[in-house]
């Protein structure tokens, strides 16, 4: 059942990410601090391969980062395709509140990030370089279902006074193009909130995703009256509904402003962390393929 404030992440990192968002919420203050603290938990993990630093590069060795950050009032900010800043969440949020813009990409949001006092760090780690390394050796590129190299952290949090803000980060695809941007840094695909109806946010692969702009369309499905449940299930009907699924995992989560959530995802094996009142659980999401 429903129980305010709450929070909820992708996969098993969401546990960490919900504690610290948790403990931000508790002392009254806003969602947006809440999600932003709690996915740089997963950002600084240099076991994560797949989220800020230790994340797995691109073919060429890169790691190249995208995130977004939204609040309860639809202001936005994110980056995409950004090198060398431990912390690209962070820098989404000044990109939200220092400019008037939305997004910056690359070298110019690396030059915003380095004035805002961000610094320049070497972000792959020895075991990312070592996996890298014998990738290279076959360099064959398939996205793979679940496994570390699908694990983005999506995080939603309503805090005391009942408003929604989110947060999505992650080093997109291993070994994908240098260039590639995925959806978790593009507002609607990868996360979007609207203060009055709730949030939604997606991991894995980006592209189909992208092309269902799914977190924008799970909220639209919610204000038209479908439960947090019902409207993941349709935003990945809107995928599998198409050829291919069968090789690639998506997972959404969505919240609702009473504090409802859904979770689905095409293929067994997603699992998202819970924060309610005392309890901070991990859960399986139901899926479309069966076992
Ligand atoms: C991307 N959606 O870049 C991200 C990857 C991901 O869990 O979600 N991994 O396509």
């Amino acid at each position: 059942k429903p129980i305010l404030p709450v929070v909820i992440a992708t996969w098993n990192h969401g546990i960490a990410a919900n504690e610290a968002a948790m403990r931000i919420i508790a002392q009254g203050s806003k969602a947006i601090d809440a999600v932003e603290a709690g996915v740089k938990v997963t950002e600084a993990d240099p076991d994560n391969l797949s989220v800020g630093y230790g994340g797995l590069p691109d073919r060429d060795g890169n790691v190249t980062l995208d995130a977004c950050i939204m609040d309860e009032k639809g202001n936005a900010g994110s980056v995409s395709f950004l090198q060398h800043i431990k912390h690209p969440i962070s820098v989404a949020r000044k990109v939200m509140d220092e400019t008037p813009h939305v997004m910056l990409s690359g070298a110019g949001a690396l030059q915003f990030a380095l004035q805002q006092g961000f610094k320049k760090e070497n972000l792959l780690t020895d075991k990312a370089k070592k996996q890298w390394e014998e990738w290279k050796e076959k360099a064959e590129y398939k996205p793979i279902v679940n496994i570390e190299n699908h694990d983005t952290i999506g995080l939603l949090a309503i805090d005391k006074h009942g408003d929604i803000s989110g947060a999505c980060t992650t080093s997109g695809l291993a070994y994908k193009m240098h260039g590639r941007v995925g959806d978790s840094p593009v507002i609607g695909a990868g996360m979007f909130v609207d203060n009055e109806v709730g949030g939604a946010c997606a991991t894995g692969l980006g592209e189909a995703v992208l092309k269902t702009l799914g977190a924008f369309l799970i909220v639209e499905l919610m204000r038209q009256g479908l439960s947090p449940q019902e409207a993941c299930e349709e935003g990945v009907r809107r995928i599998t509904k198409k050829q291919g699924y069968q090789n690639f995992q998506i997972g959404y989560l969505a919240l609702n402003k009473k504090g409802e959530h859904g979770a689905y995802s095409i293929q067994p094996g997603f699992n998202y962390a819970l924060h309610q009142a005392d309890t901070n659980e991990l859960i399986d999401a139901p899926s479309f393929m069966k076992k």
